[in-house]
């Protein structure tokens, strides 16, 4: 009985960031596009006591989550299915990942297994 309104977004806004996502999946962390100049939010979800907070973020096709570490060890933001991997994230350091296919993504901490969340995307 739930209503997805996402499944009304208009495609053509998905898929160019989806082609540039696919390449970013390879090659690790993409630099932004420089001047691309489309309009999208980026939410900040900090690691801080190894948790990470909140540890489930809702956000749109297109837009980003960058994560900040605030602990003083090494934490990466790595999902639970093949998508992205940010690496060791150092003390202070952040990792920014672009989100375009609708869908409920989890991810976990790979050197710290009971850090977890989810980014959901509509
Ligand atoms: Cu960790």
């Amino acid at each position: 009985m739930r209503r997805s309104p996402a499944r009304a977004l208009s495609r053509p806004f998905i898929a160019l960031p989806t082609a540039l996502a696919l390449g970013a999946l390879l090659a690790g962390p993409a630099a932004p596009a420089a001047g691309a100049g489309r309009t999208t939010t980026e939410t900040t979800v900090v690691i801080e006591g190894f948790e990470f907070v909140p540890a489930s973020v809702t956000i749109h096709a297109g837009d980003s989550v960058r994560w900040v570490n605030k602990d003083n060890d090494e934490h990466t933001t790595t999902s639970d299915e093949p998508g992205w991997d940010s690496g060791l994230i150092v003390p202070g350091g952040d990792f920014t990942q672009v989100f375009t296919t609708p869908g409920t993504f989890s991810y976990h901490c790979d050197l710290h297994s009971t850090l977890t969340g989810k980014v959901i995307v509509e």
